[in-house]
C-alpha cells in the first residue's frame, strides 16, 4: 500500500473546541455581542437555544429507551412505520349522506386508508334537520344525519369490518354512535368486528369547541356509559379521542395543549374506574388527538413528551397490560395556521406540519386542504392534501427509520422541557381538583383565550411573521374555486326523508324506547348507549333521542366571560394603537358614550376563538363590548342588540352559514326596530360572497388575517358616518 493510500483512510486530527470557544466566536456575530439571546423564546416559556451540545443530554432521565417499550417515548410500536405507516385518515363530510359517501369512496380508491366523518352542526348539537334553530347550518360544515337510514347511505359499499371509521361527535354522541352500530348491524357486520374511533371528548367542548348539549355532569355519565359499552362489546373500537387539537386551534400553546389534554384523559380514566371497570378493560382503547402547527421542533417534542407523560400518569393506576400505558394518537395539521391570502402557500405549510406529525410518531393523520381558510375542500384541494401524505409515505423513505430524531441533543432536551412544562400545568390542575373543576370554573378556557389574544397581538404587530398576510403580501389575488353547499337543498331532502321514516315506523315502539332513555337518564341506572341502540334500530331520530335526554339533563349554557388587557399588553407599543384609542375617546365626548359593539355568533357555529379575541382587543381599545351568547338565532341576537342599544353588531362566522344567517339578522334588526344598527361580519367568507353580503346591507367584511386595529378603525368610522348621517337626515 502506498503512503498516499494509507493516509486517505485516516481522518486528520481535529482541533477540538470547547463551549467557551464557541461562545466567544458566537458573541462576535450575535446582536449586541451576546449569543445567549440567540434562539427563540417560545410562547410556552421554553428557550429554544441556538446551539445544543452533548451537555444538554446530561441529567435527562430518558435518552436511551426503545420504541414499543416503556416509557414509550419513542413510539407505541417496536417497528413503527417501518412495518406499517400511519393511517392516512382525511376528515371529511358535507351536504347529504349520498354526497359524502361518494366522496369517501373516491378518496379510499385514491389512497385514503381510513374514514373520518365530519358531521354538520345540527347533528352535533342534537337537532334534526327540520328544527327551526338550524336553518342556516344543515349540511354546511359536515354531513347531515338524522336517522339510521342516513347512516346506512353514508357507509354504503364501505365494508365496516374492514375500513376503520372515526366519527367526530361529542354532544350528540349517543344517537350517532348508536346509528353507526345499527348501520353496521344491518350491513351484516358484528359489533366485535368494528374498528374505529368516536371522539366522545366532552371536556374540551366546554373549553373550546362548544358542541356540547348537556351540562358537564350528565355529559360525563354518557362518556362513562360509552366506555363501558365499547369495552364490553367492541374490543377493536377506540372509545374516545381525547383532543388537544381544538385547544391549539383556539390559541393554546403546545404545553397548554398537552397538559390540558392529558389532564382530560386522566379525568376520563377516573370516570371509567368509578363505573367499576378494571383499568385494563378500557385503557388500551383510549386514544388521543393533537394539532400540529408551524412550530416544527416543538410539535415533534410535544408528541414524544405526550407519550412519556401518559405513561407516567397511567402508571399511577398500576395496569397490568402495557397497552394501558401507551399513548396512541391521531394528528391534524393546523387549520388555524392556514391563510386566505396567497392560499397555495398553505400546501407548503401543511407539508411542514405533516412532517412534524410523522417525525413525532403519529398513528393517523389528516392533512388540511389549501382552501381551508376559505371553504370546505374541493376534490382538487383534497387530492393535494391526501397526496402530501402519500408522497411522504411512498417517496421519501422517511418511514424506514423509527423515531429518527432520537439522540438529537436538541430534540431530547426539548422533549424533556416540554414534558416538564406540561407536568407543571397538570399539577396545577390537580391542585384544583382535576380537569372537570378547572373547566367548570372557567379557568382553563381563560388560559387558552389569553394565549390566543397574545398570539393575535404578536401577529398584528408583525412580531410573528405570516407570509402573505403581514409580510410579502400580494397586491392582487386570483379567485379560487370553492365548494358551495346548497343548504336549502340539503334541508329539504332531509326533511322529506324524515317525514317518510316517521310515517313508516312503529311510533308506539319508538316512543317506548325513548321513554326508556329518559327513565335511565333520570334514575342513573342502565347503559344509555345500549338503550339508544334499541331506539335507533326502531328509527328514532337524532333529535328525538337528544330531547329524551334533555328533558332530564337540560341544555348547557356557557357564560360569556372574556379576558381583558392581554391584547393591549402585547400590542400596546405598536403604531396606531394610541391614536385609535384617542379617536374612540373623542367619539365618546362627541356622542355622549363610547361606541358600543356586540360581537355575535349565530346558529350552531361554536368556533368562538376569533369572536373572543376581537372582543378582547376592542375592549382594550376602548369600545364598550357585549358578547352575544352562543347559538343565538338571528331574532334573539337582534333583540339583545336592540335591548343593549349597541351601535353595531359584528357577526363572527366560521361554519359557512353566513349567506343564510347574515341577511336574516339584518332583516330581524329592521323588523324589531334596530334598523340603525351597523352590521359587520368577520371570519371565513369566500370573496365570491362579499358582494352578496354588501347587497344584503353589511357595512364591513373582515376576512382572516385582517389586523384587529384595522377592522376596529373601520368599524368606528362606519358607526360615526352612520350616526352623522342619521343626525343630518333628522
Ligand atoms: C400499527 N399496527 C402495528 C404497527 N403499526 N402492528 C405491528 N407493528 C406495527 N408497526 C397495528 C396497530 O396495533 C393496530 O392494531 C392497527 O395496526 C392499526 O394501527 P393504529 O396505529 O391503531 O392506527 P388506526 O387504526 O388508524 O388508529 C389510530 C388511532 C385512532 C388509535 C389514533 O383513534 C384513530 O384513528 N383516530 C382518528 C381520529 C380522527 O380521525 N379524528 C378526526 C378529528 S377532526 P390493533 O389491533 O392494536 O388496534 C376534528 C375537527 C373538528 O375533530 O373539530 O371537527
Ligand atoms: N371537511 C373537511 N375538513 C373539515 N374541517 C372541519 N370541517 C371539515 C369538513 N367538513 C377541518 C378544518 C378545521 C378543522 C376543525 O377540521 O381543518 O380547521
Amino acid at each position: 500500500m502506498s503512503n498516499q493510500e494509507k493516509n486517505s483512510d485516516q481522518w486528520p486530527n481535529s482541533k477540538t473546541a470547547n463551549y467557551d470557544d464557541w461562545l466567544k466566536s458566537a458573541n462576535k456575530s450575535a446582536p449586541n455581542n451576546d449569543a445567549s439571546t440567540l434562539g427563540w423564546n417560545t410562547p410556552d416559556g421554553i428557550h429554544l437555544k441556538a446551539l445544543y451540545t452533548a451537555n444538554d443530554l446530561q441529567d435527562l432521565p430518558f435518552t436511551n429507551t426503545l420504541p414499543g417499550f416503556e416509557p414509550f417515548l419513542r413510539g407505541p410500536q417496536a417497528t413503527m412505520y417501518s412495518v406499517r405507516p400511519w393511517t392516512i385518515r382525511q376528515y371529511a363530510g358535507f351536504s347529504t349522506a349520498e354526497e359524502s359517501n361518494q366522496f369517501y369512496r373516491k378518496s379510499l380508491a385514491a389512497g385514503g386508508q381510513g374514514i373520518s366523518v365530519a358531521f354538520d352542526l345540527p347533528t352535533h348539537r342534537g337537532y334534526d334537520s327540520d328544527h327551526p334553530r338550524v336553518t342556516g347550518d344543515v349540511g354546511k360544515a359536515g354531513v347531515a344525519i338524522d336517522t339510521v337510514e342516513d347512516m346506512k347511505v353514508l357507509f354504503n359499499q364501505i365494508p365496516l369490518d374492514k375500513v376503520s371509521v372515526s366519527m367526530t361527535m361529542n354532544g350528540g354522541v349517543l344517537p350517532v354512535l348508536a346509528g353507526y352500530i345499527v348501520a353496521a348491524e344491518e350491513q351484516g357486520v358484528a359489533l366485535n368486528a368494528l374498528s374505529g374511533t368516536i371522539q366522545n371528548d366532552i371536556l374540551k367542548e366546554f373549553m373550546v369547541r362548544n358542541t356540547y348539549i348537556y351540562p358537564p355532569e350528565p355529559s360525563m355519565r354518557i362518556i362513562g356509559d360509552i366506555i363501558e359499552f365499547t369495552a364490553q362489546k367492541m374490543p377493536k373500537f377506540n372509545s374516545i379521542s381525547i383532543s388537544g387539537y381544538h385547544m391549539q386551534e383556539a390559541g393554546a400553546n403546545q404545553s397548554l395543549e398537552l397538559a390540558f389534554t392529558l389532564a382530560d384523559g386522566k379525568e376520563y380514566v377516573k370516570t371509567a374506574l368509578a363505573k367499576g371497570l378494571d383499568v385494563d378493560e378500557f385503557a388500551g382503547r383510549l386514544s388521543f388527538f393533537f394539532a400540529i402547527g408551524m412550530n416544527f421542533y416543538l410539535e415533534i417534542a410535544k408528541l414524544r413528551a405526550a407519550r412519556l407523560l401518559w405513561w407516567r400518569i397511567m402508571s399511577e393506576f398500576s395496569p397490568k397490560n402495557p397497552k394501558s400505558l401507551m399513548l396512541r394518537t391521531h394528528c391534524q395539521t393546523s387549520g388555524w395556521s392556514l391563510t386566505e391570502q396567497d392560499p397555495y402557500n398553505n400546501v407548503v405549510r401543511t407539508t411542514v406540519e405533516a412532517m412534524a406529525a410523522v417525525f413525532g410518531g403519529t398513528q393517523s393523520l389528516h392533512t388540511n386542504s389549501f382552501d381551508e381558510a376559505i371553504a370546505l375542500p374541493t376534490e382538487f384541494s383534497a387530492r393535494i392534501a391526501r397526496n402530501t401524505q402519500l408522497i411522504i409515505q411512498e417517496e421519501t423513505h422517511i418511514t424506514s427509520v423509527v423515531d429518527p430524531w432520537a439522540g438529537s441533543y436538541m430534540m431530547e432536551k426539548l422533549t424533556q422541557e416540554m414534558a416538564d412544562k406540561a407536568w407543571e400545568i397538570i399539577q396545577e390542575v390537580e391542585a384544583m381538583g382535576g380537569m372537570t373543576k378547572a373547566v367548570d370554573s372557567g379557568w382553563a378556557k381563560l388560559k387558552i383565550e389569553a394565549a390566543a389574544a397574545e398570539k393575535q397581538a404578536n401577529i398584528d404587530s408583525g412580531r410573528d411573521v405570516i407570509v402573505g398576510v403581514n409580510k410579502y403580501q400580494l397586491t392582487e389575488q386570483d379567485e379560487l374555486e370553492v365548494r358551495e353547499v346548497d343548504n336549502n337543498m340539503v334541508r329539504e331532502s332531509q326533511v322529506q326523508r324524515l317525514q317518510e321514516i316517521k310515517a313508516r315506523r312503529d311510533s308506539v315502539a319508538v316512543q317506548n324506547a325513548l321513554s326508556a332513555i329518559t327513565a335511565a337518564a333520570e334514575s342513573g341506572e342502565g347503559n344509555l348507549l345500549d338503550l339508544t341502540v334499541q331506539a335507533m334500530r326502531l328509527r328514532a331520530t337524532v333529535g328525538e333521542v337528544s330531547d329524551a335526554l334533555e328533558s332530564i339533563y337540560g341544555r348547557h349554557r356557557a357564560d360569556t366571560q372574556k379576558v381583558t388587557g392581554v391584547y393591549a399588553r402585547v400590542y400596546d407599543s405598536a403604531e396606531g394603537w394610541e391614536k385609535l384609542q384617542h379617536e374612540i375617546g373623542q367619539f365618546a365626548e362627541e356622542f355622549g358614550r363610547r361606541p358600543r359593539v356586540m360581537i355575535a355568533k349565530l346558529g350552531q357555529d361554536g368556533h368562538d376563538r376569533g369572536a373572543k379575541v376581537v372582543a378582547t382587543a376592542y375592549a382594550d381599545l376602548g369600545f364598550d363590548v357585549d358578547m352575544g351568547v352562543l347559538f343565538q338565532t338571528p331574532a334573539e341576537c337582534a333583540r339583545q342588540a336592540i335591548e343593549n342599544d349597541v351601535h353595531a353588531v359584528g357577526v363572527s362566522t366560521l361554519a359557512a352559514g353566513h349567506k343564510t344567517l347574515v341577511p336574516e339578522i339584518i332583516a330581524e334588526l329592521n323588523r324589531q326596530g334596530g334598523g340603525d344598527i351597523v352590521v359587520f361580519v368577520g371570519g371565513v367568507i369566500p370573496r365570491q360572497d362579499y358582494q352578496f353580503l354588501y347587497e344584503a346591507g353589511v357595512q364591513g367584511i373582515y376576512g382572516p388575517g385582517t389586523p384587529i386595529p384595522a377592522s376596529a378603525k373601520d368599524v368606528l368610522e362606519r358607526i360615526r358616518a352612520h350616526l352623522t348621517q342619521i343626525d343630518t337626515s333628522k
